[in-house]
């Protein structure tokens, strides 16, 4: 079973390339594979009764992927983590849990958006805490559209300026949280995205050989990894 994996897509109606990008990238999926979207695959998200021109677009063109034996998995990013059950149906994909294992005969492959692994970002993790309240999100989600929209604008707003004051290291995986975090699942692989810094990081762990594959953002290109039918994973980024 062949699987791909993505993340940080950020569709927005603004960015059209990337949609043409997405797009052709789910034509050229082959049959009886899987697709694991790993978080952000819009640039946010506000709910799924906001539907609009490019969310009809995605979730057709996602659905169609089952006429073709292809297995699509969602898990949240801190973009998109109002995506829920009804949009998820619509995409015919399924949502998994925040930190998930895929489990082979001789690995375990940790798969997880990213953002859980910046400890270091004190303010992030307390901001995440909040935005994931059950309670604030079903208060968020009962607010007119256009509301809805103008926080999530303030947002995302003030979250680039408080990024611009970050240092690069607050912003990006603690090792420390990347080790106990597959050592507790029992992972040797972990894919993750987030931090938009493609990369393969191999290490040892109490003299066992593991592996961190980060997949990069969409902005300049396609990019995800593949893992081919005996087992192998590569990083593939095709730049536009
Ligand atoms: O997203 P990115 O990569 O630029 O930065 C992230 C962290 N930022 C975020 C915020 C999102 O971008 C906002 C998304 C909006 C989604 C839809 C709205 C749904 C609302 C639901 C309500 C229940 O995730 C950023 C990290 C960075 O990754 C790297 O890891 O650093 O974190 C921040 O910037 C957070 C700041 O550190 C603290 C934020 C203070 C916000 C102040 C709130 C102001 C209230 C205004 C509301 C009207
Ligand atoms: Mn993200």
């Amino acid at each position: 079973m062949q699987r791909f994996f993505i993340a940080d897509i950020h569709l927005n109606q603004d960015e059209p390339g990337i949609t043409t990008g997405f797009l052709h990238f789910l034509q050229s999926l082959p049959s009886n594979s899987e697709l694991y979207i790993l978080g952000d695959l819009f640039d946010y998200w506000i709910g799924d009764d906001i539907v609009d021109q490019l969310s009809q677009q995605i979730s057709q063109q996602l659905n169609q992927l089952k006429s073709r034996n292809i297995a699509t998995y969602f898990i949240h990013g801190n973009r998109d983590f109002l995506l829920g059950q009804t949009f998820a149906k619509l995409c015919s994909m399924t949502i998994l849990p925040e930190v998930s294992v895929l489990k082979n005969s001789d690995e375990n492959i940790v798969i997880l958006h990213g953002d859980l692994l910046c400890i270091d970002d004190l303010s992030y993790q307390k901001f995440r805490r909040k935005m994931h309240s059950k309670w604030l999100q079903c208060l968020f989600l009962l607010l007119p559209r256009y509301v809805r929209l103008k926080i999530a604008t303030k947002l995302r707003h003030k979250s680039n300026l408080h990024n611009q004051q970050k240092y690069e290291y607050i912003m990006d995986v603690n090792q420390q949280a990347v080790e106990s975090m597959m050592n507790s699942h029992h992972a040797n692989v972990m894919i993750h995205g987030h931090t938009h810094k493609p990369a393969i990081h191999q290490f040892n762990v109490d003299g066992k050989p593991l592996m961190r594959m980060v997949l990069g953002a969409w902005h300049d290109g396609v990019n995800y990894i593949h893992q081919d039918q005996h087992g192998e994973l590569k990083l593939i980024k095709i730049d536009n």
